[in-house]
């Protein structure tokens, strides 16, 4: 891989305006670089060979009474359904409920998932690099993607880098199998079983063959880890080939991406937020997904972006997000993020991915660095913070160790209420102010 690629700016620039512009012209289509052995040597690389979890742990129906009554219930809910009765006996007929998946599906942390952790996993050098020779390899196929879905080619790519590192691995659990596993799981079974049925339905359609069935424990198969219901309403044949095909053609699974991407609302023109920066006197009053302002109004507060310089004069609405608090990186996200989170509910993979995306188009890093590691709290701490919070009325839900939504809300409730700055983030001098106000009569 050639370290020497241009970067994208050249041709994408339109779309890094704040304000909804009109859609760029899609440029002259132009031999790509690849030649017949580089895309041979690509196809090589999307091929993981299906491999049965042999050595996990595992049920049947001959000796799991309960997963033989949920599979009994399945059949006869998918024939009363009008399935080919013979196709739902043969798909089902082997199917095994995988203890491994269980346990993935309740997994507790092991340590605290910091957003600065998560970021420098998945956006690595090696990533962004592949991105970016990716779009070059397939910077026709992309355009022409863009020229009927209007999704920004540099989306599609990162979303594909995030996903399945660009089809270098798309999970080798039999998707029946984890499908099963966990609609017959008293967790998510609804959710679940609507995925056996999309299964039954592709198989039916034939844009599913039984070689198709793996991928990743959740189900979701091919180049963008597409779940089979997502599959069944928005997948497209792209390459005319006459069939589905999200592990075997790249046209078809990027169209797919964009089809997707399109039917959540993406608003093509737009970006998906930028790094920012607050200022001293930012009062911390609008924070979250849910308190949205124009951008003209968070300059009035003191947002500037991450290199100093003021915003863009625009009405475009945005929210503030500050995944690490006031030390760490700072965000204004907008309408497309909520997109992201249609594609995958984590506020940091949306954010990865819109990160990613800058990345291979040329960005720098982000500029703001990770909080100091001694302001950090380690999981028995976030634990003991949830706790005293929950002691205290704020509601921050289950003590388990995750920084979500409720334990960032419980924060910043408790921060407004002690004149500390509320900036949603549990660090150090929340438990200590926490851990003072229990000694308090
Ligand atoms: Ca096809």
């Amino acid at each position: 891989m050639s370290a020497a690629l241009p970067p994208l700016r050249h041709r994408s620039h339109q779309q890094h305006s704040d304000a909804a512009a009109a859609p760029a012209p899609r440029p002259a289509l132009r031999l790509a670089l690849a030649t017949a052995a580089t895309l041979a040597a690509l196809a090589t690389l999307t091929l993981s060979p299906p491999l049965a979890s042999a050595s996990s742990a595992q049920s049947t129906q001959d000796d799991d009474p309960a997963l033989a009554q949920c599979l009994l219930e399945l059949r006869s809910d998918l024939e009363a359904a009008g399935y080919d009765a013979d196709l739902v006996r043969d798909t089902l007929a082997q199917a095994k409920r995988l203890e491994r998946i269980v346990a993935l599906d309740r997994a507790q942390p092991e340590s605290v998932q910091y957003f600065t952790d998560y970021l420098a996993q998945r956006v690595t050098a090696g990533r962004i690099e592949r991105g970016r020779f990716m779009y070059q390899i397939y910077e026709e196929l992309l355009w022409k993607i863009y020229s009927d879905y209007e999704i920004s080619p540099r989306y599609l790519v990162a979303l594909w880098g995030m996903e399945t590192h660009y089809g270098s691995y798309f999970g080798r659990v039999p998707v029946i199998d984890a499908l099963v596993t966990l609609a017959c799981d008293d967790r998510r079974p609804r959710f679940f079983r609507e995925q056996i049925e999309a299964t039954i339905a592709l198989l039916e359609r034939g844009d599913l063959h039984a070689d198709d069935l793996y991928g990743s424990w959740a189900g979701a198969i091919g180049h963008t880890q597409f779940m089979p219901s997502t599959m069944r309403a928005h997948a497209v044949d792209y390459d005319g080939s006459g069939r589905i095909e999200l592990r075997d053609s790249v046209p078809d699974a990027l169209a797919s991406a964009a089809n997707y991407l399109q039917h959540l609302g993406w608003r093509p023109g737009e970006r998906w937020g930028r790094e920012v920066k607050l200022s001293n006197r930012f009062n911390f009053k609008s924070l979250g997904l849910d308190e949205r302002r124009p951008l003209n109004e968070w300059s009035e507060l003191g947002i500037r972006r991450a290199d100093g310089s003021r915003l863009p004069e625009s009405t475009m609405e945005a929210a503030l997000l500050l995944p690490m608090g006031r030390h760490g990186p700072a965000f204004l996200v907008y309408d497309n993020f909520d997109r992201l989170l249609r594609w995958n509910p984590s506020q940091s993979f949306a954010l990865a991915v819109g990160h990613l995306a800058d990345r291979i188009d040329g960005s720098g890093p982000l500029r703001a660095a990770p909080p100091p590691e001694e302001e950090l709290l380690d999981l028995d701490e976030l634990r003991e913070t949830q706790e005293r919070l929950n002691a205290l009325g704020y509601e921050a839900g289950p003590v388990d160790g995750i920084l979500g939504q409720q334990t960032r809300n419980a924060t910043r409730a408790f921060q407004q209420e002690n004149g500390l700055p509320a900036d949603a983030f549990p660090d150090r001098a929340v438990l200590e102010a926490l851990r003072e106000a229990e000694q308090q009569p």
